[in-house]
């Protein structure tokens, strides 16, 4: 029986030992999340959640870069006018890091067209239109480790431990 239970906790000790609490994800309020002052209520639902703050910045993207960050939809209709609408104004690209955070990450933004995000999600409660769906999260951690790469450079990445960390974690 003792032997059966420790083999257990050494079993779920080990699965523990494997939670990756270091994942990142890309998340980038959009010129439409910029104008409409929602900046403040993003970075609210990322820390309130638990996520770390590892890097942001406030800047206009040229061309160029949104060309290479949107490069997988270079083929579809509308790419000209995301570059164009992305390029259009300020941008505030973030790094926020926590156990599962690209996956959380998405389901705190909702669905890409606003129409199918429950309430509750940043585009569910704050826009309506597809193209003006106002934020950016990475779908998986290789598009994060891609988009994080070439939106910041390494130095800008912010090693910091929360106090609150084991108030978070197990
Ligand atoms: P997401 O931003 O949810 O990852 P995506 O990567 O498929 O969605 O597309 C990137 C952005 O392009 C999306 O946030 C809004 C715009 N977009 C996608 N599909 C669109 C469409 N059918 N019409 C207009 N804009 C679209
Ligand atoms: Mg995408």
């Amino acid at each position: 029986m003792v032997c059966t239970l420790l083999t257990v906790l050494a079993a779920f000790t080990d699965a523990m030992s494997k939670r990756n609490l270091a994942e990142r994800s890309f998340i980038m309020i959009k010129p439409d999340g910029v104008q409409r002052g929602i900046i403040g209520e993003v970075i609210k639902r990322f820390e309130q959640k638990g996520f770390k703050l590892v890097a942001m910045k406030f800047m206009q993207a040229d061309e160029a870069l949104l060309k290479k960050h949107y490069a997988d939809l270079s083929e579809k209709p509308f790419f000209a006018g995301l570059v164009k609408h992305v390029s259009s104004g300020p941008v505030c690209p973030m790094v926020w890091e926590g156990l599962n955070v690209v996956k959380t990450g998405r389901f705190m933004l909702g669905e890409t067209n606003p129409a199918d995000s429950r309430p509750g999600t940043i585009r569910g409660d704050f826009c309506i239109d597809m193209g003006r769906n106002i934020i950016h999260g990475s779908d998986s951690v290789e598009s994060a480790q891609k988009e994080i790469s070439m939106w910041f450079d390494e130095k800008e990445l912010v090693e910091w431990t929360p106090v609150q960390h084991s108030m978070v974690y197990e």
